[in-house]
C-alpha cells in the first residue's frame, strides 16, 4: 500500500542516535536505560506497507505507518477470511487412483498428471485471508515536522512515533493486548490542548462505517465471495476514543477530536467465527464486550498488563551477540550494510524479532499464523494468505519449542486436530483409506482436499508432517497427558499412511503414490512432478510410524494397526545416494546438480527430522551436503531460512551465518524490484512478505547455538567464527532441558543446564568440560528422548564416490539432573 503523498517535510538533522536522545530529554526518559538492542527504528514515516510496523495479540493486528499527517493502522482479525464452510474432495479421484498409480509406475508421468488434474481437483483452492479495514487518524496539525522518530520495542512490544511540530512534541504509542483483547493507541503532546484530529474506519469493500449515539465508531462488513463460495463471516470493529482536556464530536462517518491534552482509543474487533464449521457468533456483540471491559481501564494499566502478559513470553530467552554500538543506525540501513559483518547485534535483534512475531500472532485459544503470521493488507493477500502446509506452516512452528514458546503451538496442534476430523472424508472418500489425510494447502475452513493442481498439489502428505510437531511438543515437555490427548490424531496419520502404501514393482517397496517431492520435477525434459516414493514422503511415513509406535509403547496403547505399521516400516525404501553422491530426491536417480530449486524436501530427514545426523549416519550425512551445495545459497526468504537450519544441522556456523547474510540483505532493489531477503520492516521477503522465513531464521539460529536431536545436547555446534563472543540464555532442549551458554573466543566459558523433569543430560562439546556430577559419557544415552530408531542402511548408486564427513573431535558428558534443579559447567578447563 503506498500512502498518498505527505504534506509535511521531515527535516533529518540528527542521527537516530542523538534523535533518542533528544526524545528521551523530550519524555523525561533517559536514553541510556534503554536497550536500544531490542528496537527497530526508522526516521521517516512508512510509505510502504512492509516499511510499517506490526502489532498483534495472536487475535488482532496492526500495521502502524507512523504519519503525522493521516495516520494509517491497517486492521486485521485473524478469523476474517472469505467464503464459510466448505470442503474441496473430488471423490472422483478414487474411481482412477489404480490407473494414476500404473501410470506413474509405468513412468506415463505426462498422462499421470494429466489424469490427475481431471479427477482430484474441485476446483476450490482455498478462501483467502482478508483485512478488516484501516483506522485512519487525519490530525489538524501542520507544519514542518522535525525530530521524527518511529520504533518497535520489542522488549516490551510497543511501536512509539514521536516528533515535533509547530513548537509541540508529540508522541503516539500502539499496542494489541492480548489480556484485555484490544488494540491500543495512546496520543500525547507536552503542551496542553494541542491534539486534534478526525478518526475514521474505513475497508477497499464489503463494509460500512457509523458514528453512534454514544460516540463509537464502527465498521460493519462480511467477508468476500470467493470460488464459488459465498462469504458469509460477519465482522466488526468498533473504536471509542477517551479523551482528556479537549472535546469529542462526530460528523457523519467520523469521530472529532478538538484540542485535547492527551487521548486514548480503544479499538475492538471481532467476527461471527466460532470453529471451522461454525460460524454462528455475534460479532457485534463480542466487539462491543470487549470494549466495554477495557475501555473501563485507563492507559496505564492496559499497557502495564499488556507489557507484563507479553514479558511472560519474551523473557524466556536472551541473546548477546556483538556490539551494540551497532544499533546507532536506522534499522533499514542495518539491513543494507549488514553484509559488512560488523553488525552482530542485527543477528540478535532478527532472532529477537521472530519470538516477537510468534507471540504476537499465535495465541492459545486463537488460529495459528497464517502464511503473513496476522497481518495481511487487501483483500486477496499472496497465495490467500492461507496455511500451505508442504513447508511454510511447519516453520512458522519451528522456533517454537526450542525458543522457549511451546504455549505458542497450541493453535497449531489445535489446527492439526481439525484437520484430523475434516481430513478423514477426504481419506475415506478420495483414497478409500481410513484415518485422516491433508494435502499441501488448507485455511480457516480446514479443507483437506488437493488445490492448485498436479504440479503443486498432488501432495497427501501435509497432515503426516504436521503431526510432527505434536510428537516435537511431548519431546520437549515430557508431558504423557498431553502425548495421550493426541494419540487418536497420530494413529489416524499412521493409519492413513498403512492404508494407502502401495508396492513399487521394482523392489516392491512400500510408498506413497501419486505423489509429488513438494513442487520440484528432475528435469526440463522430466516437467511433470508426480511421482511415487519421493524421498520426503518416505522419511515422513518413517517418522509417523516409528514415532507412532514409540507414542504407543509409552502410552501402553495395544492397537491392532501397530501391527501393520511395524510390518510396514520394514517395507519402505531407504534413503539413497545417487550417481554424483547426492541424497537422492527422488526414489530414481533423477537429481540435476544444476537444481537450484527452492525447496529442499528431501532434506527433512537432516533438518526438522533427525535422520541423518554425522555421527549416526554419517554418508547420508555427506550426501545431504553434496545436495545442498549444489542447490546454492540465495533462493527465496523461507528457502534461505531453511539453508540456516540445515548447515547449522550440518555443523558448519560460518556456512549458516552466510545464510543468515543472504536472507538479511534488503529485497527491494533500487530499481523497484524485489529479491529474496528482508523488508525494511524486517518482515522477510519471499517475495511477497512471507512470515516462514523469519520464523525458519530464528530457529536456525537457535540450531546455531544448541542442538538436542541427535543423542545429546550439543554446546555450540555450529558456532561461525565470526560470532566470537556472547551468551544464550532459555534455550529449551529435548527431554524438558533448558540451556544457557557463555562463551568467548568461541569456546564455551560457562554453561547452565536446568532439568525440568530430571535424568540423564549427555552434554557434547567440541571443548573439555567441568563441573559437579559431570562424568566422561559412554555407550548410548539413557534418556529416553535421546533415543532414535535405527535408519536403514542407504543404498548407494555404483558411480557415487563415497566420502566420509570430516568431524571436529568432541567431548562428551553425562550429567545425572533431578526435575527443578540448575547445574553450572564450566568450560576453558
Ligand atoms: C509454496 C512455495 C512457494 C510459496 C507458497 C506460499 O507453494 O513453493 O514458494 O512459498 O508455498
Amino acid at each position: 500500500m503506498h500512502l498518498s503523498s505527505t504534506k509535511f517535510k521531515i527535516v533529518k538533522l540528527l542521527s537516530s542516535q542523538s534523535l533518542r536522545l533528544c526524545i528521551a530529554l523530550l519524555f523525561g526518559t533517559t536514553a541510556a536505560a534503554q536497550n536500544t538492542d531490542l528496537r527497530l527504528e526508522y526516521d521517516e514515516p512508512a510509505k510502504l506497507w512492509v516499511e510499517a510496523l506490526p502489532v498483534g495479540n495472536g487475535r488482532l493486528g496492526g500495521m502502524i505507518y507512523g504519519n503525522p499527517d493521516v495516520e494509517t493502522i491497517q486492521l486485521n482479525e485473524n478469523t476474517l477470511w472469505a467464503g464459510q464452510p466448505y470442503r474441496n474432495d473430488n471423490p472422483q479421484a478414487l474411481e482412477v487412483l489404480p490407473e494414476a498409480r500404473e501410470l506413474i509406475f509405468n513412468e506415463n508421468y505426462t498422462e499421470a498428471q494429466d489424469l490427475i488434474n481431471q479427477k482430484f481437483f474441485s476446483g476450490k483452492s482455498g478462501m483467502p485471508y482478508q483485512t478488516l479495514g484501516n483506522l485512519n487518524l487525519e490530525f489538524k496539525n501542520t507544519g514542518e515536522v522535525t525530530a521524527y522518530s518511529r520504533s518497535l520495542d520489542l522488549e516490551n512490544a510497543v511501536a512509539t512515533t514521536s516528533y515535533s511540530r509547530g513548537g509541540v512534541n508529540y508522541k503516539m504509542e500502539v499496542f494489541s493486548s492480548f489480556p484485555d483483547q484490544v488494540l491500543v493507541v495512546q496520543l500525547s503532546a507536552n503542551k496542553a490542548g494541542k491534539i486534534s484530529f478526525d478518526a475514521s474506519l474505513t475497508r477497499p469493500e464489503g463494509a460500512i462505517s457509523f458514528v453512534d449515539t454514544n460516540n463509537i465508531l464502527h465498521l460493519q462488513g462480511t467477508g468476500s465471495d470467493y470460488e464459488g463460495i459465498a462469504g458469509a463471516v460477519k465482522f466488526e470493529a468498533q473504536v471509542k476514543v477517551r479523551t482528556t482536556g479537549g472535546s469529542l464530536s462526530q460528523s457523519e462517518n467520523k469521530l472529532q477530536v478538538s484540542n485535547a491534552d492527551a487521548v486514548t482509543l480503544y479499538i475492538s474487533m471481532a467476527t461471527n467465527f466460532l470453529s471451522y464449521n461454525d460460524i454462528g457468533g455475534n460479532a457485534e456483540a463480542k466487539a462491543a464486550d470487549f470494549l466495554e471491559l477495557a475501555s473501563q481501564k485507563s492507559y496505564t494499566d492496559l499497557k502495564d498488563v499488556h507489557i507484563k502478559d507479553y514479558q511472560n513470553y519474551f523473557n524466556r530467552v536472551t541473546l548477546e551477540l556483538g556490539d551494540a554500538n551497532s544499533s546507532t543506525k536506522t534499522t533499514d540501513q542495518r539491513v543494507a550494510d549488514f553484509k559488512n559483518g560488523d553488525d552482530l547485534g542485527l543477528v540478535s535483534l532478527y532472532f529477537q524479532f521472530g519470538r516477537y512475531l510468534l507471540i504476537s500472532s499465535s495465541r492459545p485459544g486463537g488460529q495459528p499464523a497464517n502464511l503473513q503470521g496476522i497481518w495481511a493488507e487487501g483483500l486477496k493477500p499472496a497465495w490467500d494468505s492461507k496455511y500451505t502446509i508442504n513447508i511454510n506452516t511447519e516453520m512458522n512452528y519451528w522456533p517454537s519449542e526450542n525458543t522457549n514458546l511451546s504455549e505458542l503451538n497450541e493453535p497449531l496442534v489445535q489446527m492439526v486436530s481439525e484437520l484430523s476430523q475434516t481430513g478423514k472424508q477426504t481419506a475415506k472418500e478420495m483414497y478409500g483409506a481410513s484415518g485422516w489425510v491433508a494435502h499441501h494447502n488448507t485455511d480457516i475452513w480446514r479443507i483437506t482436499g488437493p488445490v492448485d493442481g498436479a504440479f503443486w498439489g498432488m501432495w497427501p502428505m501435509g497432515g503426516a508432517w504436521l503431526s510432527q510437531h505434536l510428537l516435537d511438543k511431548y519431546d520437549y515437555s515430557g508431558d504423557t497427558q498431553f502425548l495421550d490427548s493426541i494419540y487418536t490424531i497420530l494413529k489416524g496419520s499412521a493409519r492413513f499412511l498403512t492404508d494407502h502404501l502401495v508396492e513399487e514393482p521394482d523392489h516392491a517397496w512400500l510408498v506413497i503414490s501419486p505423489s509429488i517431492s513438494p513442487e520440484n520435477a528432475p528435469y526440463s525434459d522430466h516437467p511433470e512432478s508426480v511421482t511415487a516414493g519421493a524421498t520426503m514422503d518416505n522419511q515422513l511415513v518413517f517418522d509417523v510410524f516409528t514415532r507412532t509406535l514409540k507414542a504407543a509403547e509409552i502410552l501402553g496403547k495395544k492397537d491392532p494397526v501397530l501391527k501393520q505399521i511395524e510390518a510396514s516400516l520394514k517395507r519402505l525404501p531407504p534413503m539413497q545416494i545417487g550417481k554424483w553422491g547426492q541424497l537422492q530426491e527422488w526414489m530414481y536417480d533423477w537429481d540435476n546438480p544444476k537444481d537450484n530449486h527452492r525447496h529442499v524436501s528431501h532434506l527433512y530427514g537432516l533438518y526438522p527430522s533427525n535422520q541423518i545426523s554425522p555421527y549416526r549416519t554419517p554418508q547420508l550425512f555427506e550426501a545431504a551436503k553434496t545436495s545442498l551445495v549444489a542447490r546454492g545459497d540465495e533462493s527465496t526468504g523461507w528457502s534461505m531460512g531453511w539453508k540456516v537450519n540445515l548447515w547449522a544441522r550440518l555443523l558448519d556456523g560460518n556456512h549458516a551465518y552466510k545464510l543468515i547474510q543472504d536472507q538479511l540483505k534488503p529485497s527491494i532493489q533500487p530499481d523497484g524490484k524485489e529479491v529474496g531477503g528482508t523488508y525494511p520492516n524486517l518482515f522477510d521477503a519471499h517475495p511477497p512478505f512471507q512470515i516462514d522465513g523469519n520464523f525458519g531464521c530464528t530457529a536456525g539460529i537457535a540450531e546455531i547455538l544448541m542442538q538436542s536431536h541427535a543423542g545429546a545436547v550439543h554446546i555450540l555446534p555450529a558456532l561461525p567464527d565470526a560470532w566470537r563472543q556472547g551468551k544464550i540464555t532459555g534455550l529449551k532442549a529435548r527431554g524438558g532441558f533448558e540451556v544457557a551458554v557463555e562463551w568467548t573466543e568461541n569456546k564455551p566459558e560457562k554453561i547452565e543446564i536446568k532439568s525440568a523433569l530430571g535424568g540423564i543430560c549427555r552434554i557434547r562439546s567440541y571443548y573439555p568440560l567441568a563441573g559437579d556430577g559431570l562424568t566422561k559419557a559412554q555407550n548410548e544415552n539413557t534418556n529416553p528422548f535421546y533415543q532414535t530408531p535405527a535408519i536403514k542402511k542407504p543404498l548407494i548408486s555404483k558411480e557415487a564416490e563415497v566420502k566420509m564427513p570430516e568431524l571436529k573431535q568432541v567431548f562428551e558428558y553425562d550429567l545425572k539432573t533431578e526435575a527443578g534443579k540448575t547445574y553450572k559447567i564450566n568450560g576453558r578447563i
